[in-house]
């Protein structure tokens, strides 16, 4: 039988990446993201190249309704879902905490932390009912480690470790597997979208290092599935090795 993985945030960087990752392994996939013409763009091109189903799911992980309805009828034959990777989320704004804007707040607790709530329990339902399943929650290194100007993005990701820990715990009657897995700089859209579209910006985080790229991220969350049923890694951080934490990195190593 063929296995369904579900990825909220398909449309570009991790969930994009995970979305060929899975294909190029025989999985079905149900794909996610606001933009439904990269979604189409997406569905054909991993159907082309790969032989698999796609069933595109668009919404906005803010609108609970619409991550509830969508998820509760999701048609009978997809409900079976191996996998979820719950990886919507983004930065907005790099600020004092004092100079910060409240929509960027708003919109970061949101998408970061109610949206990725509201999938998480709407799938982690139909887990329990086919009895199986693994979640993987895509955290952040800002998520362990608070640095300037990250306040309220750091305050997501750490909701989003903290709640990572609880699903392990509550889901552990129904055997249902919970993997955090926490990159450090990786150069996908996200920095793009955080600085509003200021691609000087956005480069300017990279200056200097060859950051991880979304296929490694992608390769790291395969992995994380292929383990026996009884293993489940827990919380991975990963960075490029020119990053130790959130603060420290060496931009003169790489050339
Ligand atoms: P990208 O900006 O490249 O991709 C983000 C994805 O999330 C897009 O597909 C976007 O789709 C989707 N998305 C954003 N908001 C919503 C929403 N409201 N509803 C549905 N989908 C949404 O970023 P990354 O791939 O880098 O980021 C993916 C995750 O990884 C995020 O949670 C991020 O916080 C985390 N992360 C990123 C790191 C990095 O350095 N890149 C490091 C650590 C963690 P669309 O716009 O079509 O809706
Ligand atoms: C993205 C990584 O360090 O830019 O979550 O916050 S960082």
């Amino acid at each position: 039988m063929r296995k369904i993985v579900f990825i909220t945030g398909a449309t570009a960087g991790f969930g994009e990446a995970c979305a060929y990752q899975f294909a190029a392994n025989g999985y079905d996939l149900i794909i996610n993201g606001r933009r439904t013409e990269r979604l189409q763009l997406l569905a054909d091109s991993l159907e082309n190249k790969y032989n698999v189903a796609v069933l595109q799911l668009p919404f906005d992980v803010r609108d609970e309704k619409a991550v509830t309805q969508s998820i509760q009828n999701i048609p009978a034959a997809w409900q079976a879902i191996d996998v979820l990777i719950n990886n919507a989320g983004l930065a907005l704004g790099r600020d004092y905490f004092d100079e910060a804007d409240l929509n960027d707040w708003n919109t970061m607790i949101d998408t970061n932390v109610k949206g990725f709530l509201y999938v998480a329990r709407a799938v982690s339902q139909l887990m329990v009912k086919n009895n199986k399943g693994h979640i993987i929650n895509l955290g952040s290194i800002a998520g362990k480690e608070v640095y300037e100007k990250g306040n309220v993005y750091c305050a997501t990701k750490f909701a989003v470790d903290a709640i990572s820990q609880a699903m392990r715990i509550d889901l552990l009657r129904h055997q249902i597997k919970v993997t955090s897995i926490n990159p450090g700089a990786a150069e996908t859209e996200f920095s793009i979208v955080r600085f509003k579209g200021d691609e000087k910006t956005a480069q300017k985080i990279y200056d200097g290092l060859k950051p991880l790229t979304a296929q490694d991220v992608a390769e790291v969350i395969f992995y994380c599935t292929t383990l026996p049923p009884h293993v489940c890694i827990n919380d991975l951080t990963i960075t490029c090795i020119q990053q130790a934490n959130t603060i420290y990195f060496n931009r003169e190593a790489h050339t």
